[in-house]
């Protein structure tokens, strides 16, 4: 038996160590044992940091898809697969079966046959949170197709840079899409982008909102006839381990974004397998990933992940706020949800809003909680712990990046004791290191450095698409024969690691090296507070000085400002030390972020520095609005 599903903290440790001494081994046999292969592989792996080039089950032949879907009909064809949660709490929810969604990702795929989609074609995925995306993106699979999925909230440049860059030639979209009350013309957005897009020769179109919108004829068709005309079964296209499965774009700090290629077989056996462990998910438990699939998160941990080890895997189309700041609760309440997957900035946007919405509803079916896509910080920790998950759920604090494919840092629930705004320890396979400013490796404990890995694992990127070289340079070019992450992070005294930020969050304040999370967890503290934000910024004496962004809850009481900046500073002095005091105190009625949730430090930077010629892109901020505000009032 291999080590598939770990159970407690002594067996981590003991198929850590086993995955560490002989990676080839102990990944061969996770392989063996839980997949469908045509073809069994010759090399378990190769790899060269330098080039940089990995390759992983080299030789083997296979079709996620088949993973995915085929090989539990047997078993498992009336169970659901996918659960869709439309944006409107009174349209039913609908649970498609894998019996169901084998026909209908067949379907799907020999319609993009027919339109001409060949193995390896490029096609662009831009729809909302409906069936129709996990569905397209397994079409896609099934016959070798490379998928770009384009978040839904994406401007028009944004989609038509995305597309150029990886020549897609058909995009699939939706007449419009449901954003709580609001509705979003998306197929005006595509017809905008496709202005500057002479590659894509057709596109699908989904009815979900049955607006009126513009056909272009030659190029545009309605899908669902195509899907009652196609036949439901496609054979399944017979991928090499390292054939491309997808390729889904993140934003670099400079320049047009990467589009981060991910192969076939190391992504498949590394997302089920971290998907089984984080979540400990069981037969028939209800897992729900909030996250869309436009992004990585949803990639690998609504549709793949769960899939591949035959999940139930809820899909919400809607937003927190929508009809009310009750909603995630009630979908919690309605469909038992066991494993719940989120953000820090929902938890703190939910925290915002009390926890008298929380607590009318039944939340004991819930067994995990997860973070993902920022530090968590101390005091939104202790709320979902608390209010969510009534100290009974363990809060799994998930460390990793589009370029990863995978978790990566994590505890592992019900073994690895948790510490608040601690991602813990190194999954399984997963050999972090922590370095210093020459380049040399912090090996004690107790120490904080530059986060990198020091050996692949299954789910790595393996190129930027179109452009190794810059994937060598952003990745392999700080510190020899390492994957560097980009993150800070520290490590305590019994090895628990915990995320600081982006490295380019540093702040070196009279020669003390300052994160920013830490500050920010102090602020926080502030019962007024509701989220901060701290960047560095120029001074004579200091070199650098700290500036906070803090927006303030809504409790109606309107406070003097400068006495909130002396209780904000004796906060922090009490929980950092003076030190870290911040020396200006702007408040705002937002901070910027990006559409996953992410604060823009690198624009408030910017401000604070009184650097604003040069801002860049904000157009694909979730909140552009705030950016001007924070900018009149700039201190
Ligand atoms: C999964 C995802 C990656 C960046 C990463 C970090 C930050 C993500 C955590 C986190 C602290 C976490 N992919 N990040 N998870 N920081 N704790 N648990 O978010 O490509 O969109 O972003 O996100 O800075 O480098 S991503």
């Amino acid at each position: 038996m291999s080590n598939y599903h770990i159970k407690h903290l002594e067996e981590y440790y003991q198929v850590y160590r086993k995955s560490v001494r002989n990676p080839e081994g102990f990944w061969e046999e996770i392989a063996e044992e839980h997949f469908l292969w045509r073809k069994k592989w010759d090399k378990v792996l190769s790899w060269d940091f330098s080039k940089p080039e990995v390759k992983w089950f080299e030789g083997a032949q296979l079709n996620i898809t088949e993973n995915c879907i085929d090989r539990h009909l047997a078993t498992r064809g009336e169970k659901t697969a996918i659960l869709f949660e439309p944006n409107n709490p009174d349209e039913a929810a609908q649970h498609i079966t894998y019996n169901e969604l084998y026909k209908r990702v067949n379907k799907f795929a020999n319609v993009l046959k027919v339109q001409g989609i060949n193995k390896g074609d490029r096609v662009c995925i831009y729809l909302p949170m409906i069936p129709e995306l996990a569905v397209s993106v397994l079409a896609c699979a099934r016959i070798g197709a490379i998928h770009s999925v384009v978040f839904a909230g994406f401007s028009s440049t944004a989609l038509s840079t995305r597309i150029n860059d990886s020549d897609c030639k058909m995009v699939l979209t939706s007449d419009g899409s449901y954003r709580g009350a609001k509705t979003i013309d998306l197929k005006g957005i595509v017809d905008e982008a496709l202005e500057s897009c002479p590659g894509v020769k057709s596109v699908l179109v989904a009815k979900r909102i049955n607006t009126e919108i513009n056909m272009v004829s030659g190029r545009d068709a309605w899908l669902q006839p195509l899907l009652d005309n196609a036949s439901e079964h496609c054979d399944a296209e017979l991928m090499n381990a390292e054939d491309p499965l997808f390729i889904l774009y993140t934003s670099g700090s400079t320049g047009k974004p990467k589009g981060m290629v991910h192969t076939t077989a190391g992504y498949m056996v590394y997302t089920a397998y971290t998907f089984k462990n984080v979540f400990q998910y069981r037969e028939n438990d209800v897992y729900w990933c909030t996250a869309d699939i436009g992004w990585i998160t949803g990639h690998s941990y609504i549709v793949y992940g769960p899939l591949v080890n035959g999940a139930t895997s809820v899909m919400f189309e809607g937003v927190p706020s929508y009809p009310d700041f009750g909603r995630f609760w009630d979908i919690v309440q309605k469909h038992k949800v066991n494993q719940f997957y989120t953000a820090p900035t929902a938890i703190r946007a939910l925290a915002k809003q009390g926890a008298e919405l929380v607590e009318k509803y039944d939340l004991s079916s819930l067994k995990v909680l997860g973070s993902v896509g920022e530090p968590i910080n101390e005091e939104a920790w202790h709320w979902y712990n608390d209010n969510v998950g009534k100290r009974n759920s363990p809060i799994v604090d998930t460390w990793w990046q589009t370029e990863t494919g995978g978790i990566m840092i994590s505890p592992i629930p019900y073994s690895t004791p948790t510490k608040p705004t601690y991602a813990t320890l190194p999954f399984i396979g997963i050999q972090p290191a922590l370095m210093d400013e020459n380049g040399d490796e912090l090996k004690d404990n107790q120490v904080e450095g530059r986060l990198c890995i020091k050996y692949p694992w299954p789910s790595i990127a393996r190129t930027i698409w179109g452009n190794h070289q810059r994937y060598k340079e952003t990745y392999f070019s700080a510190y020899e024969n390492k994957y560097f992450t980009g993150d800070g992070a520290l490590r305590d005294e019994v090895g628990y690691y915990r995320i600081t930020g982006r490295v380019d969050d540093v702040i070196i304040v009279s020669g003390h090296n300052l994160g920013t999370a830490p500050i920010e967890d102090a602020v926080n503290e502030h019962p007024a507070v509701a989220e901060s934000a701290i960047v560095g910024f120029p001074h004579d004496v200091k070199g650098s000085a700290l500036y906070g962004y803090v927006t303030l809850k809504d409790t109606g009481e309107s406070r003097d400002q400068n006495n909130l900046r002396k209780e904000i500073n004796q906060i922090i002095t009490e929980s950092i030390g003076p030190i870290a005091k911040l020396d200006k105190i702007q408040f705002t009625s937002g901070l910027p972020k990006t559409r996953s949730g992410k604060i823009m430090r690198r624009i408030l930077r910017k401000i604070a520095q009184k650097d604003t010629a040069n801002l860049g892109d904000t157009s694909t901020l979730l909140n552009p609005e705030v950016v001007q505000e924070i900018m009149d009032n700039v201190l």
